[in-house]
């Protein structure tokens, strides 16, 4: 009796202290999807003034910008489970945008971080194929979700149409959640978009954002994909050859009629076709009479091959900017919400992305390559009184360091079998001498807009890239090429080079416990 009193006791005692003594900070982890580096203001670039997007500099004018943030695998869902595991994707299971679903049986930060006595949550974009799990509460998008009138599954298991722009009811989402949140408990909140992915579809308000202004053109828009794999002249996410003329350029069927446009008109216009008729009457206003201009300019003959590309380019990167703007937006608001209840100084705010994205870059939208591009997250973090204002970290980051870094922040170990490593330290501004020096890459997706399973290594100045189809390496110096124009793995100068690379790669595969190129490839589908 006496040790089950003192037991009560102590249980009390531990119980009251948690409570009582609760400092531990908040998370909220702020995530788009498909969002570009070159598409935040803060990491400048050509597009910093046409583009500005204040809220996320924000978050790094107030504490830190990571350049060098990478993915382990660059596609969605993927990404999203190294996240979720600190693992890269052979380890986690989820290795492509597959039909089977997350393993939900094994360890992930929010599970954890619930188990610890967080209070856990996530709305937005999930497509992980399975219902969240280790989350309090949950309010996710079918699949890709819809940018107008989109459908939310509720944990319920219902699914409810909201009328409205996607990003906005996210936001309202989150912060809805906040509000009647047990406010005892730290918080862990996961506020994801399904902007900007395809389609690229701005809020309503946005259509007219950057009518009156010429974005600027990336270099390589004309890229040729000579001097690397010749797989890169097979892709399928060209501007030129593959953007479809409804689904991403926005022309209606009516509006197109017989005209001859070269290339794809495949898959409709289903997000216009979701609108009330008073939005169809707001995108009409904005879209129509530029779509007429173009159509009657093209009839007359007045546009050459490269005019058009040139022409969907604009079209492409105003809508993608526009549809930018929202998230920017939604980063201010959850923002101002922490300020308005007091939660700013003892709250962790991180914006990342799940992967990079082409934004005309030799020649492309979508992602997947391992090009710095796609390959790039960006992560920026505010961490009031632990990370100092302005802070521009080298370091090479990557995705599956996101769970131990959420779980030191909490003061909970890492287990051993994670394979990112945690932030922290580099957030205080520590030197950390030991910190990794090179960062593996692998892309297991079995050929949607046709890029190739490929396998790699970067290091602070280059970057070593296996095609097992083809059997092939390429070797890029991204000093002397940024743009990633011309391997030089034949070029003897890079002789030595090469040797290390090949050894740092070997040795991360054999150091990630990485499967062979066999286990995984398109005909083991
Ligand atoms: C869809 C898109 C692709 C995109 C993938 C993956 N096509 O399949 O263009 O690459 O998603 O994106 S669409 O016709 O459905 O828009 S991811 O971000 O979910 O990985
Ligand atoms: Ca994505």
């Amino acid at each position: 009796m006496k040790t089950f009193l003192s037991c009560c006791f102590l249980l009390f005692v531990l119980c009251f202290s948690i409570k009582g003594n609760e400092t531990r900070p908040n998370i909220l982890f702020l995530f788009s999807d498909d969002h570009a580096l070159k598409a935040i203001s803060a990491y400048g670039g050509p597009l910093k003034e046409v583009a500005p997007t204040p809220h996320i500099d924000r978050i790094a004018k107030e504490g830190a910008l990571f350049r060098n943030s990478f993915c382990a695998n660059s596609i969605c869902g993927p990404s999203r489970a190294s996240i979720l595991t600190g693992k890269h994707s052979h380890k986690n299971g989820f290795l492509r945008n597959s039909r089977t679903p997350f393993d939900q049986s094994q360890w992930t930060v929010a599970k954890a971080l619930q188990a610890t006595g967080y209070a856990t949550a996530v709305v937005g974009k999930w497509h992980l194929k399975s219902h969240p799990v280790g989350f309090d509460f949950w309010e996710i998008l079918p699949g890709q979700g819809s940018y107008y009138n989109p459908a939310f599954i509720q944990m319920s298991g219902e699914t409810v149409r909201y009328e409205g722009y996607a990003t906005d009811i996210t936001t309202d989402k989150a912060i809805d959640w906040l509000e009647q949140r047990d406010p005892d408990k730290p918080f862990f909140l996961m506020c994801q978009h399904k902007a900007p992915h395809r389609t690229f579809s701005p809020a309503l308000r946005h259509l007219g954002a950057f009518e009156r202004i010429e974005i600027p053109e990336p270099e390589t828009l004309f890229d040729d994909y000579a001097d690397r794999s010749a797989l890169l002249a097979a892709n399928e996410m060209e501007l030129d050859r593959h953007f479809d003329w409804a689904y991403d350029v926005k022309l209606r069927k009516d509006e197109m009629g017989d005209i001859p446009l070269p290339g794809p008109n495949r898959y409709g216009t289903p997000e216009y076709n979701r609108m009330t008729e008073a939005q169809k009457e707001v995108w009409d206003a904005h879209f129509a009479p530029k779509n007429q201009a173009f159509l009657a300019d093209f009839s007359a003959g007045k546009l050459s091959h490269e005019d058009l590309v040139r022409w969907k380019y604009q079209r492409y990167i105003k809508n993608y900017l526009a549809t930018v703007k929202a998230v920017d937006e939604s980063v201010g608001r959850m923002l101002q919400y922490l300020e308005d209840n007091g939660l700013a100084e003892n709250t962790v705010v991180i914006y990342s992305s799940d992967q990079g994205f082409f934004l005309g870059e030799h020649g492309w939208y979508d992602k997947r390559w391992m090009f710095e591009e796609s390959f790039q997250m960006p992560f920026v973090v505010r961490w009031p009184g632990v990370i100092e204002p302005g802070a521009r970290p080298e370091a090479l980051i990557q995705n599956i360091d996101y769970a131990p870094t959420f779980l030191e922040i909490a003061g909970e170990p890492v287990p051993a079998e994670i394979q990112g490593e945690s932030l922290v330290p580099i957030l205080k501004g520590e030197s950390v001498e030991d910190w990794r020096t090179s960062v593996y890459y692998a892309y297991y997706e079995l050929g949607e807009h046709r890029v190739p399973q490929h396998f790699g290594v970067r290091t602070h100045r280059h970057k070593l890239i296996y095609f097992p189809e083809t059997d092939e390496w390429n070797l890029f110096d991204l000093v002397n090429d940024p743009q990633e124009m011309k391997s030089v793995h034949e070029d003897p100068s890079y002789g030595e080079t090469l040797i290390e690379l090949r050894a740092e790669y070997d040795r991360l595969r054999e150091k990630y416990e990485a499967p062979t190129y066999e286990e995984y490839a398109p005909k083991s589908r």
